[in-house]
């Protein structure tokens, strides 16, 4: 990854964002080619594994407890249930399967090493698998890379400026941490964020400088649009409209060129031709399923005739990096630590976020 450009600064980001429109098309679609097949992409399936109840108050998130929204909250699945949903994922062409929870952080215990054997399952599926569970601790990390996992969920969601205006209950640097944390094993790192959110495009660009100046840069990056959610904080956010969502896959491509750039929430909104416009972008890869954690995603066979009419064609795992081998958990050489990680909370004032927990209170 010699030849990587990691000194991004904002104004030349927002030099991009800003290119007309045809221009920046084929500046992407150009980096694109140099580092990847254009007809490739990557198909992941998103598995809620611990769904609602989370002590966050993330503005954006259905699963917060604080916020009062429609979701049916679920304890972790079992094992067996998570290796019934992953061998669906494989028949319908996923290449791997990511796993939710709804925590802050990651525990030691019972529940983690319930994850840890879904991690091994999984990988002994021949599918890549990525976890999505909050913060981690560098021996938690270790303890996922030795059961196998691929890749592991950590997104920095906004700029560093705005993340103020959406999270009070953790800051900016927790997910940095985290993110370094993951780094010291062999677990690929996936991080991205949301557009729509109410940030400036500055604030898009400021997020993008935080993942692009990472060394390495993340091996994906997940491009969300936000899905607005009734009861949470940003439930009355306009959607975004698709040019936005053009201009920061194409930004994202050029800045990170050999990045697998993920077309995430919000695709429901998006029309088959806007996503075409996405892919030549340079997004490679999306998540399939007809629900992404909590809320709906287009359909598989809807999806599968997009493809066809697009003459894309689903990756297959492991073609990025090797896979990684599992160790069983009566080899393993990591112990639970029973760490009590001083991850912070900043819990300052939020206005939109106490307003919605205030109106949950009333419901
Ligand atoms: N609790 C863990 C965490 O926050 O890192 C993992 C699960 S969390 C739901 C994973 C990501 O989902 C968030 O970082 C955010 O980017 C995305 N997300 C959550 N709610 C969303 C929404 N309403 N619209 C778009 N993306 C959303
Ligand atoms: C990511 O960036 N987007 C996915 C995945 N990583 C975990 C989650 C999207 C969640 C959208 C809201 C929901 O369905 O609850
Ligand atoms: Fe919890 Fe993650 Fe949702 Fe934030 S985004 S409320 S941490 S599940």
């Amino acid at each position: 990854m010699s030849d990587i450009k990691h000194d991004w600064t904002k104004e030349q980001i927002l030099e991009i964002y800003n290119t007309p429109m045809m221009e920046l098309l084929y500046q992407a679609a150009t980096v694109h080619r140099e580092s990847h097949d254009p007809n490739s992409v990557q198909v992941s399936t998103l598995l809620s594994i611990k769904t609602g109840g989370c002590p966050e108050d993330c503005g954006y998130c259905p699963q917060a407890a604080r916020y009062h929204t429609d979701i049916e909250g679920n304890d972790l699945m079992t094992v067996s249930h998570v290796k019934a949903q992953a061998l669906r994922a494989k028949a319908s062409g996923s290449s791997r399967v990511c796993m939710g929870a709804a925590w802050r952080n990651v525990k030691d215990g019972a529940e983690f090493d319930d994850v840890l054997e879904m991690v091994r399952t999984i990988n002994k599926l021949d599918m890549e698998v990525c976890c999505t569970l909050g913060m981690v601790t560098e021996n938690q990390a270790k303890r996922l890379a030795e059961a196998g996992l691929y890749a592991y969920n950590h997104n920095l969601d906004t700029s560093e400026d705005y993340y103020k205006d959406v999270i009070s209950t953790r800051a900016f640097q927790d997910r940095l941490d985290t993110i370094d944390n993951v780094r010291k094993t062999n677990v690929t790192v996936c991080s991205g964020g949301i557009i729509g959110m109410g940030e400036k495009v500055e604030d898009r660009a400021g997020m993008l400088v935080a993942l692009a100046t990472l060394n390495p840069q993340p091996e994906s990056v997940p491009i969300n649009a936000l899905v607005a959610v009734e009861g949470t904080p940003m439930e009355d956010i306009e959607p975004i409209s698709i040019w936005d969502m053009v201009r920061m896959v194409a930004t994202t491509r050029i800045v990170m060129p050999q990045t697998q750039v993920r077309l995430s929430a919000g695709r429901t909104e998006m029309s088959r031709e806007g996503q075409a416009m996405c892919f030549f972008a340079g997004a490679n890869s999306i998540f399939a399923g007809d629900k992404l954690l909590t809320t709906p995603n287009p359909d598989v066979n809807e999806d599968m005739e997009m493809f066809k009419t697009l003459g894309l064609i689903p990756q297959k795992p492991f073609v990025k990096k090797a896979q990684p081998e599992t160790v069983e958990a009566s080899e393993s050489e990591f112990n639970a630590l029973g760490e009590k990680p001083k991850w912070s909370r900043p819990d300052h004032i939020i206005e939109r976020n106490i307003e919605a927990k205030q109106k949950a209170k009333l419901q």
